[in-house]
């Protein structure tokens, strides 16, 4: 069984569509905390005035019954509350008008998929690239990964995310306990521990804006609680540490990676990188450290999954960057669109949420199953015999 889903949707459509199919039956959902899940995307300092017109609900319109999946594939909507300004821009009939009417889009930002999109696609109006490539999209993966988090909590998994640094302001790590790494960031308008670095984050995001500019940052999900064993060493395609990383650098303004040390790994020698094994009675295998970020192989380790993602700052800016308007080919400085000046606080979310698809999608191939409880056995099964190595 693969567990996949597709999104679709324009960020001044009516709505947000996701489609998951692979899901068990039987697995019990948590509407309020899916719900939740979506609002915590909509908030952190930094944030544009689109966030005041939305308040994004998941609203479920297939695959589940009295609370439970069955079994068929689930579909969810999320409603676009600004929909109601663009119903004539938007609309899917063939509408009167001009340029002005349709808000036609000639005048491509940098950094965004605009210019290429509207190539690709032979596209004079732009506006079919930008309604698409919007990071509104993120809602929906929210929505579906935050069902995905809900199946691997009934397995004890738990997710967090968390701001690492916002421009050149680094935040402390948190070297918290999970539950407490939860609660403390959720507390954070920037999704940190560290109050001096929220303080200068903050500050940072005001003056960003008041320049009419944008700034990027990364941020950092942590998954607790997997077996070993999930994702394999045995072909390129099945090594989770891969496949995070896919789905990591498609999300919106990313564009790149880390997992455990990351990086910092190619700068210092084998003895300090490698995570020595240990053995103990009551934990059985485990590591002395985790800088392998919970992989080695492309399997689990059994340590947390540490994934990191940088963000490029926004590119649609008050401050525009030079291009070339597609229908004079003449130079002109960007029209303004509204935007975020920091959308890195959201983006940790949407982090977690992805991370937690790939997670569950392995997890779903390994211990397969059609139900819940075919699952449960399965999972059972396999600790008894990872007890018995
Ligand atoms: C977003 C909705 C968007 C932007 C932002 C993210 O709203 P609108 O398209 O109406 O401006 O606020 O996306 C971007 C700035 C971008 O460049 O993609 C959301 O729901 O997160």
């Amino acid at each position: 069984m693969t567990l996949r889903y597709l999104t679709a949707g324009e960020t001044h459509g009516p709505q947000l569509t996701a489609i998951i199919e692979g899901l068990p039956s039987n697995l019990e959902l948590d509407f309020e905390a899916l719900n939740f899940q979506l609002q915590r995307r909509q908030k952190g300092h930094g944030r544009g005035r689109r966030m005041q017109i939305e308040t994004d609900e998941a609203q479920i319109v297939g695959g589940v019954r009295h609370g439970k999946t069955t079994g068929a594939p689930v579909a969810l909507v999320v409603e676009n509350k600004d929909w109601k300004h663009w119903t004539t821009v938007m609309n899917v009939e063939p509408i009167e008008g001009g340029d002005e009417a349709k808000r036609r889009v000639h005048r491509p930002r940098p950094g965004h998929a605009d210019l290429n999109g509207g190539m690709k696609y032979n596209l004079k109006d732009l506006r079919n690239v930008l309604e698409r490539s919007s990071a509104r999209e993120t809602a929906a993966r929210v929505a579906v990964g935050a069902i995905a988090r809900q199946f691997l909590a009934k397995f004890g998994v738990k997710v967090a995310g968390h701001v690492v640094s916002i421009g050149d302001v680094v935040a402390q790590a948190p070297n918290l306990p999970i539950d407490e790494l939860i609660e403390q960031t959720e507390a954070s308008p920037v999704r940190v521990v560290d109050k001096d670095a929220e303080q200068k984050m903050m500050d940072l995001i005001d003056k960003t804006k008041a320049d009419g500019d944008s700034i990027g940052g990364i941020v950092e999900c942590i998954i607790e609680g997997l077996p070993v064993g999930l994702g394999s060493h045995v072909q390129w395609d099945r090594k989770l540490d891969g496949r995070i990383a896919q789905a990591v650098v498609s999300i919106n303004a990313f564009k790149g990676v880390e997992i455990g040390m990351g990086f910092e790994a190619g700068r210092i020698p084998g003895s300090q990188v490698h995570d020595p094994i240990m053995h103990s009675a009551d934990r059985g295998f485990y590591r002395a450290s985790n800088n392998a970020g919970g992989f080695e192989g492309g399997m689990t380790t059994g340590e947390p999954i540490v994934v990191r993602g940088v963000m490029k700052p926004i590119p649609t800016l008050y401050k525009p960057l030079a291009s070339v308007d597609i229908d004079t080919k003449e130079p002109f400085t960007a029209q303004v669109e509204r935007s975020d000046a920091c959308a890195v606080p959201a983006a940790s979310v949407v982090l977690e949420h992805v991370v937690t698809w790939e997670v569950a999608k392995a997890f779903i191939e390994k211990f397969g199953g059609d139900s819940m409880e075919e699952i449960e056995a399965n999972v059972r099964n396999y600790l008894s015999q990872l007890e018995a190595y």
